[in-house]
Order: C-alpha cells, then sequence, then structure tokens
C-alpha cells in the first residue's frame, strides 16, 4: 500500500491520441492535428460482474463512453477530420445510427468545416440527436433506415464535393485501432479474448489492426480472440446475408449490411474468435446488470457482448484464468429514455414530508 504522506506524481497533460500514438498513425510534423484530447479511457477492473455471471476471470471494461462526446467515435474522428482538414476539405458528411453523427458534428465544429449527418428518422438516441444539433450540424433525418442513408452518402462521395467520415474512410479505422494499444498499454499485456458490439464493422476490424501493431512491434507478446456480437435482429454476419429491414433496441448497431463486413471476417478467422447474436432480452439483462453491479451505465449496444460474454461462461468457452476485454463503445446517458423504460425501479413519488420519505425508506 503506498504511504499517504508520499507526494502524489504530477500528471501527464494528455494531448490526444494522434499526439500519443503519432508513430503509429499516418501523421507528420506539420499535420494540423484537430483533437478534443480523446482517448486515454479507463480500463475498470469488475470482479462484481464476473461473479455475477459465474465466471472465473480478470474482466475489464474499456469505458468509451468517457470519450470527448461519449463514444468510442471519437478516435476514428480525431484523424478523420485531421486528415480533411489536411487535405483542404471543405464539408464532411456521414451516416449514422448517431454516434459517429454526434462526434463528427463535434470535430467539424472544433476544425470550422461544414458538417452534414444523415441519420434514420425515428431511430436515433435521443442524446445523440441533442449532440449533432447543438454541434451545428445540418441534421437529415430520413426516412429510411442507416443502410440507406450510408448509400446515400457513398453516392455524394463520388461528387468530390464532401469528405466522407464513416468508417469506410481509411482514417477511421487507423484512430481507432489506438484503443488497443492503450488496452495492452494499461495491461501491460495483450488481454485472451477481447469483446465488442458489431454494427457496421469498422471497430472489430480497427481493434484487430491495432492488437496486430503493437505484437508486431514488440510491444507484447500475444493477440486476443476478437469475439464480436450482434442483435439478433440485425445479425448479417452471424446469418450470412444482409438483413433488410434490421430491428434491435440496441438501435448504434440496427445495421443490415456492414460495410467492413470483409474485415470482421478477417479479424475472427485470424484471430480465431467468433461472432454471434445475443436476443434483445439478453442485452437489456446485461444492460441492467453492468450498472447495477459494477456503476458503469453504457449504452444498449455495449450490452451485446456482454450477453455474448455471460453466452460464452455458459458455453465453457473462457478457461479459469483468462484475461478478457470488453469495450463499451457508448455511455448510457446516450439512451437516457431506453434506459427509464428498463429500469426495474421508477421513482417513488411522495409528498414534501418527512414522515413519507422516512415511509417510503422504511426508517
Ligand atoms: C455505441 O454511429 O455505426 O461495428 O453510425 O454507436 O464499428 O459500426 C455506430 C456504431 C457499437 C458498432 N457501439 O461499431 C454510427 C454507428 C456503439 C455504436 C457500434 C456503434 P461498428
Amino acid at each position: 500500500m503506498m504511504s499517504t504522506t508520499a507526494t502524489p506524481e504530477p500528471i501527464p497533460y494528455w494531448r490526444g491520441l494522434i499526439r500519443q500514438y503519432a508513430s503509429f498513425l499516418p501523421v507528420e510534423e506539420d499535420t494540423p492535428i484537430v483533437s478534443l484530447h480523446e482517448g486515454n479511457t479507463p480500463l475498470i477492473h469488475c470482479e462484481r460482474l464476473v461473479k455475477a455471471i459465474g465466471g472465473e476471470f480478470d474482466l475489464y471494461l474499456k469505458f468509451e463512453g468517457l470519450n470527448p462526446t461519449a463514444s468510442f467515435k471519437d478516435r476514428g474522428m480525431t484523424m478523420a477530420m485531421t486528415k480533411a482538414v489536411e487535405k483542404g476539405a471543405q464539408v464532411v458528411i456521414c451516416a449514422s445510427t448517431g454516434n459517429t453523427s454526434a462526434s463528427a458534428a463535434a470535430y467539424a465544429a472544433r476544425a470550422k468545416l461544414k458538417c452534414v449527418v444523415i441519420l434514420p428518422d425515428g431511430n436515433i438516441a435521443m442524446g445523440k440527436l441533442a449532440q449533432a444539433l447543438m454541434y451545428g450540424a445540418q441534421t437529415i433525418a430520413i426516412r429510411g433506415n442507416f443502410d440507406e442513408a450510408l448509400n446515400i452518402v457513398r453516392e455524394l462521395g463520388e461528387t468530390g464535393k464532401v469528405e466522407i467520415v464513416n468508417s469506410i474512410n481509411p482514417f477511421r479505422i487507423e484512430g481507432q485501432k489506438t484503443a488497443s494499444f492503450e488496452i495492452c498499454d494499461q495491461l501491460g499485456r495483450a488481454p485472451d479474448f477481447h469483446f465488442l458490439p458489431v454494427g457496421n464493422a469498422g471497430n472489430i476490424t480497427a481493434y484487430w489492426k491495432g492488437y496486430q501493431e503493437y505484437h508486431q512491434s514488440g510491444r507484447v507478446s500475444s493477440t486476443p480472440a476478437m469475439c464480436g456480437y450482434q442483435a439478433a435482429g440485425s445479425a448479417p454476419i452471424v446469418d450470412g446475408h444482409p438483413v433488410e429491414s434490421p430491428e434491435t433496441l440496441a438501435t448504434a448497431i440496427r445495421i443490415g449490411n456492414p460495410a467492413s463486413w470483409k474485415g470482421a471476417l478477417n479479424a475472427l478467422e485470424q484471430s480465431s474468435g467468433w461472432i454471434d447474436k445475443v436476443t434483445d432480452e439478453a442485452i437489456v439483462e446485461a444492460y441492467k446488470l453492468v450498472a447495477s453491479t459494477e456503476g458503469v451505465f453504457v449504452e444498449p449496444a455495449c450490452a451485446a457482448p456482454l450477453a455474448g460474454l455471460i453466452q460464452s461462461v455458459k458455453a465453457g468457452r473462457i478457461p479459469a484464468g483468462s484475461v478478457v476485454t470488453a469495450t463499451m463503445t457508448g455511455h448510457g446517458l446516450k439512451d437516457p429514455d431506453r434506459a427509464i423504460g428498463c429500469a426495474a425501479q421508477k421513482p417513488d413519488v411522495c409528498e414534501p414530508h418527512l414522515e413519507d420519505v422516512s415511509r417510503l425508506i422504511g426508517l
């Protein structure tokens, strides 16, 4: 135990992931970095959750909800926006289930670029929509789904007048791979298994790239098995074909035709991992469990890999003593409606009297 009188180490000033990992990224000395000091998110050790699901391993949650716009998208966006500015782009555009648009809007504001976001009307969590509007992006809600929005964005990109900042932009993947670097740095090794949600499949592609590069650089001596999870009603990769009308309450991953499908398959195969699907009911259970057992409030999509972990423990796929990491891609406050709808408890309402409050507490 550290002595209470020891002088605390000064905290280094975190300048964002591009500066931290510049030697692994496509930047030069004079690249105009657009940053909100993203990255350096906590890796939270979760013993209670493991106990609750009956496992015997070490679990760490990489809480990406603590990025500047409260999702992992900021890692890719700092890189994509930096490169957009470097090449002189004027307008950036993306299709989004919500988090990409929130992040794009913020970084575009920071870079003084015009931003257009195309969203599936009625299927965006309220916090994400609030962000796009507040950061000043032109927000277009189509009466269609994410896949249709992305098709439109791809076509607009071909005009050469707008810069696409979806994860089909390879700089997004470059930025997002740094999460693997951080996990290895924080753990002092690579995990044995890495669990994460899969929607458009950019992130699983990026994590696998990051783990491989850190391994090749000699900083870690192994790479994890990548374990991806889709929602049962939106599981094109698991089912082996695009899903025309994807459905899930985890709107972040309500995607029927992932752009990085091949990247995901590559990661699964090369890492000896797996991809599977979980029901919305299992997602809701895991969503509530991680908040109530660990105090980690994530958005529903993040609960997919946790539901997957529960499934995997039951199936005996996680040997005792393993080191398991899971990415909690977005903050629970993104989707307050869903949280209130799912919470077991509603507020107890009473008159403003001591006796009434005491009675409710049972004192
Ligand atoms: C919380 O914002 O696709 O498999 O447009 O918001 O890399 O797509 C969001 C995806 C997981 C899936 N968790 O990541 C978008 C979007 C959260 C997300 C994913 C998303 P990918």
